[in-house]
């Protein structure tokens, strides 16, 4: 349990909403909650929770104001009728959203004498307050730090900087990795399904192989930052070609989008005489969209 319990608001109580209020619950604090559908508290344990009727009411029970809301649109549905109540408080947004979102909120704070600190999370609601999960932050440095020890009730907070977007670009630009090693993982699931391999004896195989190959991730981001893709020591874009993937793919009947957008960034390259330079040039064709 905290020795510093603190008494905040949050507004929306989905899956991830209510596993941020569940985290502030454990560990002592007060938790004035309000979601639009009714009845979504009752799964709440505690003595520490208040239930209020309208936004209106939970944002006037604290001056900490913290959001988990669907999107951008349901940000400003919930927020924009009590703005008037919103002044000379922290709204601390972990919804979802574009930088660019996050920036116009930022900016619809300024203009309604809010502090404004935007949030991405990066774990599943079953992650928060355990290792592993984290939460990017951007926006009002003082918040950040004032506001530290409550955060840190949910995971690792790391700060990003003032300007508000970074919080969600860097959530998305990490989102982006995900999705395409899912995309590949379950592109190398339907390879194996006709020799009658389940998913589930796949994983077991790809686990391992997945987390041993994130170890070039350094490696690559060294020589993108150094600007010189000739560098001794990497696999060749020659030596990295997709065409016996895409092929095995394609006598199976199988789509080959995943595997063909690799194998694009890669030809771009070497069509453009880079083929002897190492794979992390494939950066290039992405910076060079077209
Ligand atoms: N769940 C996850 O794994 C991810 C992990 C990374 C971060 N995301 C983002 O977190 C935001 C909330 O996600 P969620 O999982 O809680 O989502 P839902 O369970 O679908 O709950 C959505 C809540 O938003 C309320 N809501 C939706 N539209 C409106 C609206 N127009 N006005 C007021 N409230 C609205 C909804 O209310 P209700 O349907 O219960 O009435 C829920 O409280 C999200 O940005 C993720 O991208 C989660």
């Amino acid at each position: 349990m905290t020795t510093n319990a603190t008494s905040v608001t949050l507004l929306g109580l989905g899956a991830m909403g209510s596993a941020l209020a569940a985290a502030l619950l454990k560990a002592g604090h007060s938790v004035t909650v309000w979601n639009r559908t009714p009845g979504k508290a009752d799964r709440l344990a505690g003595p520490g929770v208040t239930v209020a009727a309208t936004p209106d009411d939970a944002v006037r029970a604290n001056n900490v104001i913290i959001v988990c809301l669907l999107d951008h649109a349901s940000v400003h549905e919930v927020l924009d009728p009590p703005a008037g109540e919103l002044a000379g408080r922290t709204v601390i947004n972990l919804t979802t959203t574009s930088p660019a979102q996050a920036r116009e909120l930022a900016a619809w704070a300024a203009g309604a004498d809010v502090t404004y600190l935007d949030g991405g999370i990066m774990a599943v609601p079953g992650m928060i307050g355990r290792p592993g999960s984290s939460i990017l932050y951007s926006g009002a440095a003082a918040a950040f730090d004032q506001h530290r020890p409550l955060l840190d009730e949910w995971g690792e907070s790391r700060y990003l900087g003032a300007e508000a977007g970074l919080a969600s670009l860097y959530d998305l630009a990490l989102l982006a990795g995900m999705y395409v090693m899912f995309a590949g993982f379950l592109h190398g699931v339907a390879m194996v399904a006709p020799a009658g391999v389940p998913a589930r004896e796949f994983a077991a195989m790809a686990t391992p192989w997945l987390a041993a190959m994130a170890g070039e991730l350094d490696g690559f981001a060294t020589v993108i930052d150094g600007g010189d893709y000739t560098v001794a020591g990497q696999q060749s874009l020659e030596f990295s070609d997709l065409g016996d993937i895409v092929a095995a793919s394609a006598e199976q009947g199988l789509d080959t989008s995943v595997v063909d957008m690799v194998q694009q960034l890669i030809r771009r390259q070497i069509d453009a005489g880079h083929g002897s330079e190492g794979f992390a040039r494939i950066v290039e064709s992405i910076r060079a969209a077209g």
